[in-house]
């Protein structure tokens, strides 16, 4: 097992995602939130302990990003929003680059269910051992998807992320929220009750209220936290925001 320390604290995770320029494009953005400095001013002023972005993101703001002193979490592999089928993520950096680049941890999505999820089950085996011989931990973002997986329930599909996760030995496992706190604590038992520790996206933009209701819920559920995007920074004050989910999270 690798060393999570560099990117937990406590046992918890509380991660800033801002790959979605490139999973969905810069219609997710204004004009504040397109650029990568006001995401890094969040990521340190909110005391985040991992900032996730692909790798051009990570070399172009390498000096600012060196700077806040969050932790880098770089994404590995990507796709855009613009192709449609089954879909495949392909790997876009490798574990030397992730770690020349200054990575505390890579991330990897697997579209489970895809009739693709083979080609990127091998990659990620790849991704694990080279990964590991280097002790950096691996996130594996494990989303169901594709024509499969049509008919089976909410809570059927986030349980099953939740143990691919653990049968494929990921370090921590992100995963997306049902809504239902009964279908988490599930997940969690089918991921190992912890042995793996599971972080769960934030989802488009919700209303402040609701979205802190759903952190209480995942956190008390016994998730190990968040890996949070596009919530925080189209909030108006996403500062004062972080600064609430990190109180649910750290409980201080
Ligand atoms: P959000 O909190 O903005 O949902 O970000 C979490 C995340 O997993 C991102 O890392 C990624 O870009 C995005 O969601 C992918 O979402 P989807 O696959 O649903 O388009």
């Amino acid at each position: 097992m690798v060393n999570l320390s560099g990117i937990m604290k406590e046992g918890k995770a509380f991660y800033l995602a801002y790959d979605q320029g490139l999973e969905h494009g810069p219609e997710e953005f204004n004009d504040r939130n397109v650029d990568p400095l006001f995401i890094i001013k969040i990521a340190k002023e909110g005391r985040y302990n991992g900032l996730i972005v692909q790798k051009g993101i990570a070399d172009k703001y390498h000096r600012e990003i060196k700077a806040s002193k969050v932790p880098l979490i770089i994404k590995l592999n990507g796709k855009t929003a613009l192709v449609k089928g089954e879909p495949i993520s392909p790997l876009l950096c490798t574990v030397d680059e992730a770690v020349k680049l200054g990575a505390r941890a890579v991330g990897y999505t697997i579209y489970i269910g895809s009739a693709h999820e083979s080609l990127m089950m091998k990659d990620f085996e790849k991704v694990l051992r080279e990964a590991h011989s280097k002790g950096l931990p691996v996130i594996a973002w494990v989303y169901p998807r594709g024509k499969s997986i049509k008919g089976k329930s909410e809570r059927e599909l986030m349980a099953y992320a939740a143990r691919v996760g653990l049968e494929i030995d990921a370090d921590m496992i992100k995963i997306k929220y049902d809504g239902n706190p009964k279908d988490l604590k599930w997940a969690i038992k089918a991921a190992g009750s912890g042995r793996v520790k599971l972080v769960i996206a934030g989802g488009s933009k919700v209303n402040e209220e609701l979205f802190i209701k759903n952190i209480r819920d995942i956190i008390k559920a016994g998730a190990a936290g968040v890996a949070v995007g596009r919530n925080v920074w189209k909030s108006d004050n996403p500062i004062k925001l972080s600064k609430k989910i990190r109180k649910i999270i750290f409980k201080k």
